[in-house]
């Protein structure tokens, strides 16, 4: 009488488990691919969809520098600081570590003193432009979940672009133009982020806010603001994001504008101050990053939630039946129907569209424990084929091994269709002396 309790109790810490699996404190995570569940016909597993936790993306990409030979230091060179054309103290030389600034620092952690950073050689060719374009590769997929931030060591460029590539660097899109004029270095009005609205979330915009002088020392950073528009559909604090999901789910183009393969910073005039070239003292003017930051998730259309970076790639770990770097199509012989992406709706499971088992799969089942069982005490092997016991054949070993002539007659004895001869001969004698009677008593 005990048992029922007790599965009673067990169902009921199973579901309460199940519950906090499935909303976390912060809900909206879709953090769990499956989990098992009772029903009628026992244990079976539930299907939601699922995305990898968003994390620090500047672990695993690759950076290359145009032109390749940009970064100081080879031959040794020495700076001037821009606010203090007297102040050149300031050295590069590749050979030496500690003097030496590659593309990695810009990645490497931040938080010391003094900070590490990158830098170029100097405009020593002005008036021809200096110019440099930093491209950062994944060589996967990956979607941004906070804003992108530069954070420089000199002062921030009077003008550059941010572009992002969605095919692996093949073609290029402006997402953000910066400059200390837009009107003069692109024919844009300058806008800002907060002018944006629903309707013109996707506009590429340029900005003035991150270009200006060298006035506050502390002001170094260029941002790319993917928070303010999540917040155009999330509310101010991303409280709503049942509304952002919703907007990601039903709009492509939105879903696409916040997914990248690769980032181009293309630097093109670095700063000046406020007066005019000092064409005297070109070694005032280069670039210099200390840091860059990429909040993001790996893109494995809400059929993962988790990416593994093995060998140098960046790989979804695919759940649903779905196979690929990207989970975008289904695995072999789970083509039943055709793939499709996850969804966020309903909130806060959303669907997981599973990739669901071919109906004509190229290994036709021959036998199984349940409706195609083998018999006379074979065993079933890989639902390919049934091993027999010994002295019975058949695919499902269904009837006996013949070892000799007349044997099987007497082991099948049963089975009317082999006396059905002898049946026929008789009924032929006893006709033909019916007919020999009749015949000679006429
Ligand atoms: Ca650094």
């Amino acid at each position: 009488m005990l048992w029922p309790v007790f599965f009673t109790l067990q169902a009921v810490c199973t579901s309460v488990a199940h519950a906090m699996q499935h909303y976390p404190a912060a809900w909206g995570h879709y953090d769990v691919c499956k989990s098992q569940i009772y029903t009628e016909e026992g244990l079976a597993w539930d299907y939601m969809a699922c995305q990898p936790e968003a994390t620090d993306m500047t672990k695993y990409l690759r950076v290359a520098l145009d032109p390749p030979n940009i970064t100081c230091g080879d031959p040794p060179e020495t700076y001037c600081a821009l606010e203090n054309p007297y102040m050149c103290n300031n050295e590069c030389d590749a050979a030496t570590e500690e003097l030496a600034h590659p593309p990695e620092l810009m990645f490497d952690f931040e938080g010391r003193n003094p900070t590490t950073f990158w830098q170029s050689t100097s405009w020593k060719k002005y008036p021809k432009p200096l110019q440099v374009n930093i491209t950062l590769s994944w060589n996967k997929t990956i979607e941004l979940t906070d804003d992108i931030i530069l954070t420089f060591e000199s002062g921030r460029p009077e003008q550059m672009v941010l572009e992002k590539s969605l095919d692996y660097g093949r073609t290029w899109t402006p997402y953000q133009f910066y400059a200390t004029d837009c009107l003069d270095a692109f024919t844009m009005e300058p806008k800002t982020v907060n002018d944006l609205t629903q309707r013109t979330l996707l506009d590429i915009i340029c900005t003035e806010d991150y270009s200006r002088g060298y006035v506050w020392k502390n002001d170094k950073t260029v941002r790319f603001e993917i928070k303010d528009r999540f917040a155009l559909f999330a509310g101010p604090r991303l409280h709503n994001m049942a509304s952002l999901y919703g907007q990601l789910d039903t709009t492509k183009n939105l879903r696409d504008f916040f997914t990248i393969t690769d980032l181009r910073i293309k630097l093109l005039k670095p700063a000046t101050g406020a007066t005019m070239v000092d064409e005297n003292n070109l070694s005032r003017y280069f670039y210099a990053i200390s840091d860059i930051k990429v909040q993001g998730r790996c893109k494995c259309n809400l059929h993962a939630n988790s990416c593994v970076f093995d060998k140098g790639k960046l790989g979804c770990e695919c759940e649903h039946n779905t196979t690929g770097p990207d989970c975008s199509r289904c695995k072999r012989h789970y083509h039943g129907r055709a793939w499709s992406v996850g969804s966020y709706l309903p909130i806060p499971k959303g669907t997981a569209n599973i990739c669901i088992p071919s109906n004509h799969g190229p290994v036709p089942r021959v036998c199984d424990n349940a409706m195609l069982r083998c018999q006379n005490g074979g065993t079933c092997h890989h639902h390919q084929r049934c091993h027999c016991s010994p002295g019975f054949t058949g695919v499902l070993c269904e009837r006996a091994r013949c070892q000799g002539p007349g044997d099987c007659d007497d082991q099948l004895s049963g089975q009317a269709s082999f006396h059905l001869p002898h049946i026929g001969r008789q009924l032929a004698v006893i006709l033909v002396v019916l007919l020999l009677l009749i015949v000679s008593l006429c």
